[in-house]
């Protein structure tokens, strides 16, 4: 047999291991969302948080505490950090460099690049390799043993050999990539989007330090020494809070580490985000329900010691320890098991004794030595209890007077005839003149209107017994057939697959949906996460010229439709424009044919992905300190632009 039939075992291997590197980076670039999750803005940013975790990987392995974030002017992005640089040595077997093998080989991300606490589970974690096959072009340098190296990739495939470039004194790992625009739907980073994370990054991983900078050069660093516990800080900047500072407490037992700061302020509503190695798990878990455990044992017991509970006629529960409570409750575990629909949520339940345990111990301590914050805390748990019992009161009274639990629907609601949910709507729609409208211009048959007299209580000032006396609450609570409450409330007995809010262009309008929004978003969240509630999008104008007549959603649109309007017409100028104040201006067809029938309407979906943002959105507009209100209303004036004022 010739030679060239026979050839060496090395060389066998060497090809072998490259068509298997493009059958991976192929699978990548066919299947992108089987990695990332999608080909939109959340798959597109996920590129760079994939990148950046492998830099805190070596920031929680202690050896790296910057990281630079840079977006650049051609669309790309570059990330920074100063660890030990990806190794650039010879693999034995494959006979290439460590590095390019990082690059290149789908899934070798898990072996070379994840610390201890590395993650199994979720979209996190998918490796480097990724990234690069997604990237229409993507560069590295690494900082090692002297010299500086580097390779090119072409939708992920290298482009020359890895190879030295200079010489350093510094370590570090420098990648830059440009997302492929012919994967991604978007390939436009958003800063904001970005900077919450980095901040939220920075806020989890004291000793890091994190650098964004933006195409202008604009510049933000995000470095906290106290950690989570300024992260509880900013996340009650906009509340009154009722101690001085956050409690602190972390332990490491096994190899798991536990970090939790907690403090109450004056409002009722709680918040607890939670972490495991860094990601939000949005559904809670193990961890969460170690910690709330505790908490309240740890208070119980505190406050029975102290005598704090004698004057209270009913004992405390668990909801009680809610009210006002900010908490970030942040583990690293080395094998996180994830579970629960979107896989944010923590399964490993000797997690659960680890947090429940450390946070007994330690939290029962920190009360010995500082009893006025114990009392403090134990006044306001006793003010939930006591609003607890009279919203039970208020309950059965309504219930007595069959308002809430009742079969019969609340008199004002239009229904629609068919009723399985998910071809049904429910429209909730600000004053009656418009709920007219709408009544006479909607589809019977699926769609639902809800005429609401005026404004809604601001429930993000009221407690429960308050909420439910007010006649518009307990209307939607009605018409949406979930009941309402801890325990009660549920998503499954939603009347209707879309909640569609549809208030006028003006200022009430924006005023009584943001109303809305806050109830959904502090009492029916799961309707938001579930993807149910929208806000309709009716036309600013109506412009007609002739026997022409069409509607415009905004100034540029109007402007562009009167050109064309004015080119057919040819000099005839016969353009009138109808400025639309409120719905009620429209008559029942005309609000069909713009806003409520399906073929032609646009919805915009309520979204939370987010919810921290969301909280400080609605603490801000909603609560009790004017100042953050001003600053912020301030500070996004100029992005309002169908408010008429
Ligand atoms: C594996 C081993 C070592 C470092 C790294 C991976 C590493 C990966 C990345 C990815 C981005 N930045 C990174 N920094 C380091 C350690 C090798 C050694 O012992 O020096």
């Amino acid at each position: 047999m010739p030679e060239t039939q026979n050839p060496s075992p090395a060389k066998t291997t060497y090809e072998a291991t490259n068509i298997q590197i493009l059958d991976g980076i192929q699978h990548v670039r066919k299947r992108p969302a089987m990695y990332i999750g999608d080909v939109h803005a959340r798959g597109l940013h996920h590129l760079i948080y994939e990148i950046v975790d492998n830099s805190i990987d070596e920031t929680l392995a202690g050896y790296n505490d910057v990281i630079e974030l840079s977006l650049n002017e051609d669309g790309s992005v570059t990330v920074t950090d100063n660890g030990r640089g990806i190794p650039v040595d010879i693999h034995p077997e494959k006979k290439k460099s460590a590095l390019e093998l990082v690059m290149t080989v789908i899934g070798a991300g898990g072996k070379f690049d994840k610390g201890a606490y590395k993650v199994s589970g979720g979209l996190h974690g998918v490796g480097a390799s990724v990234v690069n096959a997604l990237s229409e072009w993507c560069e590295v340098e690494v900082s090692r043993d002297g010299k500086i190296w580097f390779q090119r990739y072409h939708q992920g495939i290298p482009q020359c050999e890895v190879q030295v470039i200079g010489k350093t004194s510094k370590t570090g790992t420098k990648t830059t990539f440009k997302p492929d625009a012919s994967i991604f739907k978007t390939t436009e980073f958003r800063k904001d989007v970005i900077v919450d994370r980095m901040r939220e990054l920075a806020f989890l991983n004291s000793t890091l330090k994190i650098v964004v900078s933006d195409v202008d050069g604009v510049e933000e660093t995000f470095h906290f020494e106290g950690g989570i516990r300024e992260f509880v800080k900013f996340t009650d900047h906009n509340r009154i809070s009722l101690v001085k500072a956050p409690i602190y407490i972390n332990g490491e037992r096994d190899t798991t580490m536990v970090e939790i700061a907690l403090q109450y302020n004056d409002s009722y509503q709680e918040n607890v985000f939670s972490y495991v190695n860094n990601i939000n798990t949005h559904e809670g878990g193990t961890h969460v329900t170690g910690f709330r455990k505790a908490l309240t044992r740890t208070l119980n017991a505190s406050a029975q010691k102290n005598d704090l509970l004698k004057n209270l006629k009913i004992s405390l529960t668990g909801d009680d320890f809610k009210e006002g409570l900010t908490a970030v409750v942040s583990v690293k575990v080395a094998e996180p098991q994830f579970e629960g629909q979107t896989k944010t949520k923590l399964g490993n339940s000797e997690t659960q004794s680890i947090v429940e345990s450390i946070l007994n111990e330690q939290l029962s301590d920190f009360f010995e030595s500082n009893p006025s914050v114990l009392k403090t805390v134990i006044e306001k748990v006793k003010g939930a209890a006591l609003s607890r019992e009279a919203a039970r009161k208020a309950k059965e009274l309504t219930r007595r007077k069959s308002a809430l639990e009742s079969s019969g629907l609340p008199g004002k609601l239009a229904d629609c005839s068919i009723n399985d949910p998910e071809h049904c709507e429910l429209y909730i729609v600000e004053g009656d003149s418009a709920g007219g409208s709408a009544k006479q211009g909607r589809d019977r048959s699926f769609q639902a209107i809800l005429p609401l007299k005026g404004k809604i209580l601001n429930v993000e000032k009221a407690r429960l017994h308050k909420m439910l006396e007010n006649d518009e609450i307990k209307t939607i609570i009605l018409a949406l057939g979930t009941s309402f409450g801890e325990g009660e409330f549920s998503v499954e007995k939603l009347r209707y697959g879309k909640i569609i809010i549809m208030t006028d262009a003006d200022v009430d309008g924006a005023h009584i949906r943001t109303l809305l929004l806050t109830f959904f978003f502090r009492h029916m969240r799961e309707l938001i996460e579930a993807g149910r509630v929208f806000i309709a999008q009716p036309p600013l104008y109506l412009i007609r010229s002739g026997r022409e007549q069409r509607y415009a959603w905004d100034d540029d649109e109007r402007a562009s439709i009167i050109e064309s309007m004015k080119k057919m017409q040819k000099g005839k100028s016969g353009v009138s424009i109808q400025r639309y104040k409120g719905l009620g201006e429209m008559n029942p067809e005309q609000l069909w044919s713009t806003t409520m029938d399906p073929a032609h309407r646009s919805l915009l979906q309520v979204t939370v992905e987010n919810a921290m943002e969301a909280d400080q959105i609605f603490s801000t507009l909603m609560g009790d300190k004017v100042d953050p209100r001003r600053t912020f209303i301030e500070k996004n004036a100029r992005y309002v632009r169908r408010l008429d004022v």
